[in-house]
């Protein structure tokens, strides 16, 4: 495939992406408090094999080695997400020594070229807010905000850019629905409250965000799963425009000021058979909330890795609806590998939305590698990659403002309720010795930044 750097813009954004809880380890260093995540994975049968961030990849420790394993990359920014808990260990009381480390981090990412994005909210609440209700109570709004503006008080002479939320519909959804995610709660009735204090937070943190920091950048990431109907029968296509409504629209409408859509709304009343048994009830929105959300954006980031083929359920109840997994190329999660509908995506968002600028902020895919001989074959990730990436261009020749893209994952790491059977990275994480190995997609992605420059 030809694909180089050269035929994306001059002043495109190249990253890697990470998680706090994902790679730090450290979890009690310098008055960390716990997580709702610890508490999860420290949960009998909630991740695979029991895996825990306990130690993850060291990279609290070892940050200065991993910036080095970015620039010689040759990557030009780097996003990775702010630990809440090492902030407001307590949930109140502010720890500055958790602060200390995300100033190291960013003054050693500044001196090595790569410019900090930061994300302020991936997945780690502090345990001691979800002892007060968490994401389902509205106080978390409040807390949000403080957070956000210590953070941003003290990193803002340097970090310009800004994410608020990563995946508010994962956390929201697997977090208080299936309950795949911590808080592990399955309160399926209550979930759509904590999307709404979900944007609540981010809305209202946007403004205080650009208080603090100069000429900031501020923007927040969805993941975003397209959905196609099975087949082009008005039961699919409604079906499919169904969920279209749970994944994505509900996510986005309100943040470009017009509110929750009404079809999804209607739908949570009755529930989705198969899918969310209903009812759900609307969420509680205050008088202002709405204007609150729809803080304008510099940015929407988008995490994209999979779509979703959905049809109307044979025979069932009236809003029945089913995945359909079609034929094709799968990752080792189980999802399917489609560009086409990264460049559908992005060319809808722009179309529906308009906004500023679009930035994929994740995108890559998990295979089973092997480490033989010090290197790793994965032909098929930087085949992803490639097939991605030819995606973006598509996009951009179609006149969409995309900005950026970063690549999941900077190294292996924490996968979430998948421990750390499942691999990301560009480098290998060797866990007993910590060693990180370039796998054969990092030398491509390597070689890629390098031409044209
Ligand atoms: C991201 O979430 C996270 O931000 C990141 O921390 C994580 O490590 C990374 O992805 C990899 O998982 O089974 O076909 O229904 C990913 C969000 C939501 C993407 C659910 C795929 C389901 C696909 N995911 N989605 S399917």
């Amino acid at each position: 495939m030809h694909l180089e750097r050269a035929q994306f813009p001059g002043d495109f954004v190249w990253g890697t992406a990470t998680a706090a809880y994902q790679i730090e380890g450290a979890v009690r260093e310098d008055g960390r408090g716990p997580s709702i995540w610890d508490t999860f994975s420290h949960t009998p049968g909630k991740t695979r094999a029991g895996d825990t961030g306990d130690v993850a990849c060291d990279h609290y420790r070892r940050y200065r080695e991993d910036v080095a394993l970015m620039k010689g990359l040759g990557v030009n920014a780097y996003r990775f997400s702010v630990a809440w808990p090492r902030v407001f260990p307590d949930g109140r009381t502010l720890n500055p020594r958790g602060l200390d480390f995300y100033d190291r981090l960013a003054d050693a990412l500044l001196e090595a070229g790569i410019t900090p994005w930061a994300t302020l909210y991936h997945w780690d609440l502090p345990q001691a807010l979800q002892n007060q209700g968490g994401w389902a109570s509205r106080g978390v709004v409040d807390a949000f905000v403080r957070y956000a503006d210590a953070v941003t008080r003290r990193l803002g002479s340097r970090v310009r850019h800004w994410i608020t939320l990563n995946e508010p519909w994962v956390f929201s959804f697997l977090g208080h629905a299936t309950g795949q995610h911590a808080p592990g709660v399955r309160n399926v009735p209550r979930a759509v409250q904590v999307t709404h204090h979900a944007l609540l937070a981010h809305g209202r943190a946007v403004p205080v965000i650009r208080g603090n920091v100069p000429g900031a950048r501020v923007g927040i990431t969805n993941n975003y799963m397209p959905v196609e109907p099975f087949s082009a029968t008005p039961a699919d296509q409604a079906a499919a425009r169904r969920l279209d409504g749970v994944f994505n629209r509900w996510f986005t409408d309100p943040l470009f000021g017009r509110g929750y859509p009404e079809d999804t709304l209607r739908l949570f009343r009755l529930g989705l058979p198969g899918f969310l048994q209903g009812p759900l009830f609307p969420p509680r929105v205050l008088p202002g909330d709405l204007e609150a959300v729809a803080a304008p954006l510099d940015f929407l980031g988008v995490n994209f890795y999979t779509r979703f083929v959905a049809r109307a359920r044979r025979g069932g109840q009236p809003l029945g609806t089913e995945q359909v997994r079609p034929e094709g190329e799968y990752t080792a999660m189980g999802w399917e590998v489609v560009p086409h509908a990264l460049r559908d995506l992005l060319l809808r968002l722009h179309r529906d939305y308009a906004p500023k600028a679009l930035l994929i902020t994740e995108n890559g895919a998990a295979y089973p590698d092997v480490l033989e001989q010090n290197t790793v074959h994965d032909p098929a990730r930087t085949r992803y990659f490639q097939l991605h990436l030819a995606a973006c261009l598509e996009a951009i020749h179609a006149g969409v403002p995309l900005k950026g893209y970063f690549a999941w994952s900077l190294l292996d790491n924490f996968e979430w309720a998948e421990g750390y059977s499942k691999r990301f990275g560009l480098y290998y994480t060797d866990y007993p010795t910590q060693r990180r190995i370039l796998k054969d997609s990092g030398r491509w992605w390597r070689e890629f930044l390098r031409g044209g420059r």
